[in-house]
């Protein structure tokens, strides 16, 4: 109840500007109570877009599914506007569909223009709703201005167009993304808008970054390099110069670099080898990189984690057996993975006995991979305990379209992700004839005496991935 006071006097607060509606999406109530701090994340593909309609005079208001709690407050807040903006990605489907109608109801004769990754990969679950007036395809950021200055010149589902290189974006105002409802929530949070509060990899306020846009490989289950156009890197300098800005301005406490692969293009990470420890304060900062790229250059990996001060490292690990490693395409062996932990535990026995924070991975690991035996099953959690110091981020694959797997699965029926149920919570089920039970119980411990049975010194226990499950 209280919640719902605070969130409607947020919304009274609210001054229109304009008559234009950008819908910031996630599931209802994020931003009021988040159930944990992944779901505060911002929106970068809204922040950049707001900020260019901004710096070409064209003002835009800004609403968020996740900032109420119920369809009827959101429904206050989409009154009288002309135009609402959404940016759409798979998991963000079923609440954009269900604000485009609300929109629509409320204000007949207004325009729903959408883009997105949902728009890019499935335009046909796109086209099929008719509330959506106009879909963009792939890059928005050289047509948002024309298209929100003159929709009707452009047909109702088109191709966007992007910059060439990253260093052409500007740099996003922040303070154009939704704030948190509420002083609860910013204090518990410790949440210094518009920087982002802490999540457990560094202390706040957090800047999170992109320097890269698209990973080449060719996972099955992702596969981001065939719908997301290639395009230049950051350049190292104007990363640097935007985090020292933000934090001349707000105040930065360490960094979350969101690129889906960090640790790509040597010539890139040695410069920001040599500039980032020199010319920032040195933030310690979350980045991905891929078990068999950190095996081809281990010194490089090596300094950056104890000279730029990487010390969340994520990497993709997905599974410890190389039949599922080669059936999701990964291009990583078992060997690469055990190289790369290795390795890891090394320099963080090193870093701690000289008083320094070790090195941490985030271990992303896939369950539930059609065609994952149980001892498959076994070997990743084998894996995982060969870790001296893990965050594990477990998920039950999910068939997301835009992978070739993905596709694959919706095609014969057999995806439990409907548009009305992309998303999901930590439990889900993604694809029929999964035994999802075991791997429940597989979480819950009851097969670890199997799991230690193949290891020879393992002494952790199964509280190392109970309750890791996340939201995939
Ligand atoms: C950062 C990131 C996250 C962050 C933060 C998410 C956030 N709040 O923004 C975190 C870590 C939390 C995250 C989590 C997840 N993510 Co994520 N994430 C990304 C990542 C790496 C970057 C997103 C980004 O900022 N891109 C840059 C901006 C500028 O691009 P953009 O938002 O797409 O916007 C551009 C266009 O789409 C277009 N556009 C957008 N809106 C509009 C509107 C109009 C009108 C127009 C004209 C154009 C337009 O123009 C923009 C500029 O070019 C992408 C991969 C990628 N490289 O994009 C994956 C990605 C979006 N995530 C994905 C997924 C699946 C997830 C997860 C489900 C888990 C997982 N398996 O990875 C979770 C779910 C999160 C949740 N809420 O429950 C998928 C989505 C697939 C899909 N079909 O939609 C992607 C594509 C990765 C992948 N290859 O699988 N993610
Ligand atoms: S899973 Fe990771 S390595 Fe594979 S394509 Fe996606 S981002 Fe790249």
């Amino acid at each position: 109840m209280e919640v719902c006071i605070l969130a409607t006097l947020f919304s009274r607060q609210k001054k229109k500007q304009s008559n234009i509606l950008w819908l910031d999406l996630g599931d209802l109530g994020d931003l009021v109570h988040p159930g944990g701090p992944h779901e505060q994340w911002q929106d970068h593909g809204l922040g950049l877009l707001r900020t260019i309609l901004h710096q070409n005079g064209i003002l835009t208001d800004i609403a968020s599914t996740r900032a109420v709690t119920s369809w009827e407050q959101l429904a206050t807040q989409l009154q009288g506007y002309d135009m609402l903006i959404m940016n759409v990605r798979s998991y963000t489907f079923p609440v954009a569909l269900k604000s485009a109608r609300l929109f629509k109801q409320i204000n007949p004769t207004g325009l729903v223009l959408t883009g997105g990754m949902h728009a890019t990969v499935a335009p046909d679950e796109m086209e099929a709703i008719e509330a959506f007036d106009k879909i963009c395809m792939g890059p928005g950021e050289n047509v948002i201005v024309d298209l929100v200055r003159d929709p009707a010149s452009f047909p109702r589902l088109f191709a966007g167009e992007g910059a060439k290189s990253m260093g052409e974006w500007p740099m996003i105002d922040r303070e154009l993304w939704p704030q948190p409802v509420g002083w609860r929530m910013k204090r518990k949070w410790k949440w210094r808008w518009p920087m982002e509060p802490e999540c457990g990899w560094g202390p706040g306020p957090v800047a999170t970054i992109l320097t890269s846009r698209v990973c080449p490989w060719q996972c099955v289950f992702c596969n981001e390099s065939s719908y997301i156009a290639n395009m230049g890197r950051k350049p190292v300098d104007q990363v640097i110069d935007e985090l020292n800005f933000l934090d001349r301005k707000y105040g930065v406490g360490s960094v979350v670099i969101h690129d889906s692969m960090f640790f790509q293009n040597p010539t890139w990470l040695k410069e920001w080898l040599e500039k980032y420890p020199r010319k920032t304060k040195g933030w310690t900062y979350w980045a991905a990189g891929r078990s068999d790229t950190v095996r081809q250059w281990p010194d490089l990996f090596e300094a950056l984690v104890k000279e730029t001060n990487w010390r969340t490292i994520s990497i993709g690990f997905e599974s410890g057996s190389d039949r599922i490693l080669k059936l999701l395409n990964k291009e990583v062996t078992e060997e690469d993975n055990f190289f790369t932990i290795d390795l890891v535990n090394r320099i963080g026995d090193e870093l701690e006995a000289q008083g320094e924070t070790p090195p941490i991975f985030w271990s992303n690991i896939m369950l539930g991979i059609p065609g994952e035996s149980r001892e498959d099953a076994f070997k990743t959690m084998r894996m995982m305990k060969r870790m001296k110091r893990v965050m594990p981020s477990i998920a039950f694959y999910a068939p997301y379209p835009g992978s070739a797997l993905g596709y694959q699965l919706i095609a014969e029926g057999k995806s439990l992700m409907s548009k009305d149920n992309y998303h999901r919570f930590p439990g889900d089920e993604k694809v029929k004839g999964i035994d999802y039970q075991f791997f429940r119980d597989l979480l819950a411990g009851k097969y670890d005496d199997e799991i230690n049975k193949g290891l020879s010194d393992s002494v952790r226990g199964a509280e190392l991935y109970e309750g890791a499950l996340v939201k995939a």
